[in-house]
């Protein structure tokens, strides 16, 4: 059923606690983390609780909790203290755009430069 957790997707696991993440920030409906292979000072992920494939599925099917997704990205940055120099909010959808796991993500990247486009 949309949005159920599924048994071999790693960002349920973490949701669910059985794969340890760095968490830095969590509401009811999200969970955000550090990104293992970090492309930036700040590399966060922020994840919904729930299962969708991609940011466009989540919306699609729950509009609220991708707002969620957005506030908590923001929310993260100033943690991060990353509100004045600026941050990027990034949904890489499909493969072809570099998406390799498939529960929507927000990836949060600041502390450098960032050039547009980017690559
Ligand atoms: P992508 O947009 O689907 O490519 O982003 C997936 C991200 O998940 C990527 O930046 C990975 O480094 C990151 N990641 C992680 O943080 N922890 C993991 O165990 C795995 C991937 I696998």
């Amino acid at each position: 059923m949309a949005g159920e957790p599924q048994a071999d997707c790693l960002f349920c696991k973490i949701v669910a606690g059985d794969v340890p993440a760095t968490l830095v920030h969590e509401t009811e409906t999200t969970v955000a983390f550090r990104d293992i292979n970090p492309q930036a000072p700040t590399h966060v992920l922020v994840i919904p609780r729930a299962h969708y494939a991609d940011a466009a599925a989540l919306a699609g099917a729950d509009p609220a909790v991708a707002a969620d997704i957005v506030r908590a990205a923001g929310l993260v940055a100033e943690q991060e203290g990353a509100t004045d120099s600026g941050y990027r909010i990034v949904f890489n959808t499909g493969a072809g755009a570099g998406q390799t796991v498939f529960h929507a993500h927000a990836h949060v990247l600041a502390g450098r430069g960032l050039n547009w486009p980017p690559g």
